[in-house]
């Protein structure tokens, strides 16, 4: 009891300091009229991209005059569901999440249902029987970056006429939208192709970290026998690749490796030839999000599904085109 009373004078206290913060910088003799109140619940701060998305989210919140309660989950899925109960409490206009896995959401969300309070999902999907819970999702279409990928190295293993070509897999976060469905979009691309072969699917939870030690583990399991790389986010890519080098390889000459996300970090490396597919997942959602939320507090329909355009940098391309990639 004690504890719930705490957590929500902190939110309230959150919220405050927020709409403060928010009216910061503009002319005092006009202070800009909050439209809404969002609460926002990210999942971390685990990529260059996670660290983009949420930028773009407090921007675009700033543009359109909307108040934000921004709550870091730390990767973990409890502390989301505390963070949107506390969003309940404190009756938000509107709640957004980017769920850190599909499953597992129904009761908090039948609770935002019953206090009338509509909910959008941000960056990935949820898993429900239910229906209604949610508004609709902003996000990738992960399916289509995974198809991307794949047709990639359909074309490359075309150009440098290979006759096998063994893929090993390092995922994101089990159970999440981006792993499943970035995994799906390329398995089911490269399955008419009797060239390829997956070595091994193993979980690098997008971090860094991870992908280095996923990367050790599968090269003392097969050593040269991999051909390919197919990594889920850059920051997994860019934990992996120094491993491939320690070993002896070299990474985007003997060993292909396509990554997604596409932040700056990637497309440099890119540059360097040491990547040679990396498809795109903008971070850039806040404005969708913002307009969306707009629309939902009138009253107004919105679309159930709403996916950003994407495509993707590879060799097969004049690198020094790309333009800066803002995260
Ligand atoms: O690809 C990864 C991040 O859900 C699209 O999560 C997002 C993924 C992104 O941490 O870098």
């Amino acid at each position: 009891m004690k504890k719930t009373c705490g957590r929500i004078c902190l939110g309230l206290c959150l919220a405050l300091f927020v709409t403060v913060l928010g009216g910061c910088g503009k002319k005092a003799e006009q202070p800009m009229e909050s439209k809404l109140l969002l609460g926002f619940s990210q999942i971390g701060a685990e990529s260059a991209w996670r660290i983009g998305n949420t930028r773009d989210i407090e921007e675009q919140a700033e543009n359109y005059a909307v108040s934000l309660m921004l709550e870091n989950a730390n990767q973990k899925q409890e502390n989301q569901i505390a963070a949107i109960r506390r969003f309940i409490a404190y009756k938000v206009d509107v709640i957004a999440f980017s769920p850190i896995v599909e499953e597992g959401w129904d009761n908090v969300l039948l609770e935002a249902k019953d206090a009338g309070i509509p909910v959008i999902l941000v960056d990935r999907d949820i898993s429900t029987e239910k229906e209604g819970l949610t508004a609709c999702v902003i996000g990738a279409d992960f399916y289509q970056e995974g198809v991307m990928a794949a047709e990639y190295l359909i074309r490359k293993a075309d150009r440098m006429e290979l006759e096998h070509v063994n893929i090993v897999e390092i995922t994101g976060t089990e159970n999440s939208t981006p792993m499943l469905q970035r995994q799906a979009g390329f398995m089911d691309t490269i399955a008419d192709d009797p060239r390829m072969t997956v070595l091994e699917s193993i979980d690098g939870d997008f971090l860094k970290s991870r992908g280095a030690e996923c990367m050790r583990a599968l090269l003392e399991a097969y050593g040269d026998q991999i051909d390919v790389v197919y990594s889920h986010n850059d920051e997994m890519t860019l934990g992996a690749l120094p491993e491939i080098e320690k070993a002896g390889y070299e990474p985007g000459r003997n060993v292909i490796i396509i990554s997604i996300d596409a932040g700056q970090k990637a497309i440099d490396v890119l540059k360097e030839g040491k990547i040679n597919c990396v498809v795109e997942c903008t971070p850039k959602l806040g404005k969708e999000l913002m307009e969306t939320a707009l629309k939902l507090k009138k009253g107004e329909s919105v679309d159930a599904v709403i996916h950003p355009e994407e495509h993707f940098f590879s060799d097969e391309m004049d690198p020094s085109k790309i333009a800066p990639r803002g995260y």
